[in-house]
């Protein structure tokens, strides 16, 4: 869907220097806005499961699917690398974000969670996505913290 769009935008401000437009989101982020872990912090020891509760300033929480400019639904990226480029080269930021044990959705417009993982060390980063989970962008996701599971 308007891939060759995408890439076409992505090679102009390649060349010119400019940021990427924003036309693959619904609406774009809201300037100043940001997301952030209200409960968990890098480095915690915590038990299963994993209570998140997660905040976000600048931006409303609507269930996905939801035509509301200004808003958006979380998603938590579970033990797998920052959002980059893919394994078929395509830049994740343009498009949605898949639905699997990595990528949990909380597309009922849901704030606060629990997590089942195994013992161990886990990765989690939060990430905000429009009424389509297409990702905002940088600026609105976390840095990728260190949890362990006891
Ligand atoms: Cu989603």
């Amino acid at each position: 869907m308007k891939k060759t769009a995408f890439v076409a935008a992505i090679a102009l401000a390649g060349l010119t220097g400019m940021a990427v437009a924003d036309d693959h989101l619904a609406w774009p982020a809201t300037e100043g806005a940001y997301v952030y872990f209200i409960n968990l912090k890098d480095g915690a020891t915590v038990s299963s499961p994993v209570l998140v509760q997660m905040g976000v300033n600048g931006m409303g929480v609507a269930p996905a699917g939801t035509e509301r400019e200004g808003t958006g639904h979380h998603h938590i990226l579970v033990n797998r690398a920052a959002l980059g480029k893919g394994e078929d080269g395509d830049d994740e930021w343009l498009y949605a974000l898949p639905a699997d044990e990595n990528h949990v959705h909380y597309g009922g417009g849901q704030t606060e969670a629990t997590l089942d993982l195994p013992a161990g060390t886990h990765t989690l980063q939060m990430v905000f996505g429009d009424m389509n989970h297409v990702p905002f962008g940088p600026q609105m996701v976390t840095d990728v913290i260190t949890i362990t599971v006891k």
